[in-house]
Parts: C-alpha cells; structure tokens; sequence
C-alpha cells in the first residue's frame, strides 16, 4: 500500500512537470523577454503571427496529454505489474481486435482534429492577395537586398560596421560592448504598419531564407524562384523587428542579420518619397562625362552593395 502511494505521488509529479513547464512557456504575458518564455515562440506583432503561435500552444497541449497519458500507463504498468510482486507474463495473448480497432482509430481521429486548424492556418497563410505594398527581398553572399516595386527605391542591407569589425578575428573588440552585437544593419527595412505588406524573396547566389520571427514569416530565397510572403504589422506596434538569415549559406551565414524598421503609415510615405528622389538625384547623369555611352547602363543594380550602403 505504502509501495502503491509513493508510485502514484511519483507517477503525478512525472506528469506535473511537463504541465507546469508549459503553464510556465505558454501563458504568462511577458513571455518573450526574459526566463522561460525565451524557449517558446514569439507571439509575434501580426494577427498571422499570433494565429500560428495559437496553432502551434494547441498542438503542444495535444502533444503534452498524449505524453502524459502514454508515459503514465506505460510506467505505472512496468512498476504495478513487475516480476518481483508475483507478476507473470501472459504468453498466450497475442491478438486482440478490440484493442488494436482502438489504437488505429484513435490516432487517426486525433491526426485530423489537428489537420483541421492547421490547414486553415495553412491557407490563409498563403493567401498574399490584396496587398498594399511589395517588396523584392534578394539575400546575397552575404547580406540582403530590398527593391520596392513600382516606387523606385532599391538598396542593400548588410551587418552593422561595428559587429563587422569586432567579430573579426584578433579585433581586440569585446563583442559584449557592441549593442545587437551581430543583429544590426546598416539600413534597415523600412515598412508601414497597418499595410498589407507583400514580400517577394528570391536569392543572387546560394539559398539564404529571410526570417522575421515577430511577423511570423521564414521563407527561402532561392536563385531562380520568387517565395512569396506576406506580413500585416498591428497599427499600434511601430518599432523595430530583428531577424536572421534562417539557411545555412556559406562561411558569413552568421553575419546576415535582418532588421525591419515599422513605421506609420504617414512616416513611411514621407521615407519612401525622400528615399526615391534621394536614389533618382544619384542615378542621374550630373556632368557631360557622366553621360558617356556607359552610362547608359542599369546603373543601380550595378552599384556595388558598400556604395549603396554609404549612400543611404
Ligand atoms: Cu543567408
């Protein structure tokens, strides 16, 4: 009896803890910033974000019962029916089709409980209609490039000059001074909030993948394809958003951060027009040299990334 209770007290406190560790991942409201909310996603800025954040606490619930239950039958059956208290093995039970109705029909009805919301999570995910703005995100060895269509702006966005300097090797620099030490970019992605944003990620040379984890958004840049993505920022969560290159892309792979500047819908149309006409005075020819027959050329896209980087 005393046997009995002490196995119970231990079976429960088996399932106790991984119970409280998610009451401890999933339901506190300053999850992301410190302790034990930095294991769990992000909610994110995003009703998209927060919608897979929703998706991904229920499937974990899901997968917690279906830990507890299993685990807790499987333990309390090797303690409850061990040798040493008289058990012995029934050798002439080796089909039952009650049982074997149940474990098939159980896992399927429980496979498509769960199907149902992610698939509807799924598809309005992908729905990257009704957009107010696109833009092209090109990730190159090794930083990104941002060209929003159809408003004449274009520039790149690589590692901030002091996490560049100090990571280098014997740079004497301790990382531990640099603030966003290798999470900060020259010139950030400038978005609205509040705006239907629609990005087009493709790669120059290797697969990069552009990661926003606030916005609930990681998808691949490769060569040759357009992956299409899309993020709505809440109206009131102006700020700055951190991301990381999310594929393995080479030897500075590290050292591609990703930093998305959201802004109101107003301060972004003032950026993107001062920007604009910023990028046309540069481009255009301003002596009778500069209007050689090799100026003729795409001269933007040429431009190499330090240059545009200055520049902004
Ligand atoms: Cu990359």
């Amino acid at each position: 009896m005393m046997l009995r209770s002490n196995c119970a007290r231990r079976v429960a406190l088996f399932a106790a803890t991984p119970a409280f560790l998610a009451l401890a991942l999933g339901t506190t409201p300053a999850r992301a910033e410190s302790g034990w909310g930095l294991l769990n996603m992000t909610q994110g800025v995003t009703d998209m974000s927060r919608k897979i954040y929703d998706l991904h606490m229920l499937i974990f619930w899901v997968c917690v019962i279906i830990a507890v239950v299993v685990f807790g039958v499987m333990i309390w059956s090797l303690i409850r029916f061990r040798k040493s208290q008289g058990a012995v093995a029934d050798t002439t039970m080796v089909h039952n089709t009650k049982v074997e109705i149940v474990w098939t029909a159980l896992p399927v009805i429980i496979l498509i409980a769960m199907a149902v919301p992610a698939a509807r999570t799924l598809v309005e995910l992908e729905d990257a209609t009704k957009t107010g703005l696109t833009i092209k995100v090109t990730g190159f060895q090794w930083g990104w490039n941002y060209e929003y269509l159809d408003k004449g702006v274009s520039f790149f966005s690589r590692l901030d000059r002091k996490s560049d300097s100090a990571r280098a090797l014997g740079s004497g620099v301790d990382p531990n001074t640099i603030e966003h030490y290798l999470l900060n970019v020259d010139n950030p992605l400038v978005v609205p909030v509040g705006v239907k944003v629609r990005v087009l990620i493709t790669g120059a040379d290797v697969i990069h993948s552009w990661w926003v984890p606030a916005f609930g958004v990681k998808k691949d840049g490769i060569p040759g394809f357009a992956n299409e993505a899309w993020f709505n920022i809440d109206s009131d969560k102006t700020g700055l958003y951190r991301g990381q290159c999310a594929e393995l892309c080479g030897r500075d792979h590290g050292f591609m951060p990703i930093v998305v500047d959201a802004r109101s819908k107003q301060d972004f149309e003032a950026w993107v027009t001062e920007k604009a006409s910023h990028q046309k005075q540069a481009a255009a020819p301003t002596s009778p040299a500069a209007t050689a027959p090799t100026a003729a050329a795409p001269v933007p896209a040429a431009t190499p990334p330090i240059a545009q980087a200055n520049a902004g």
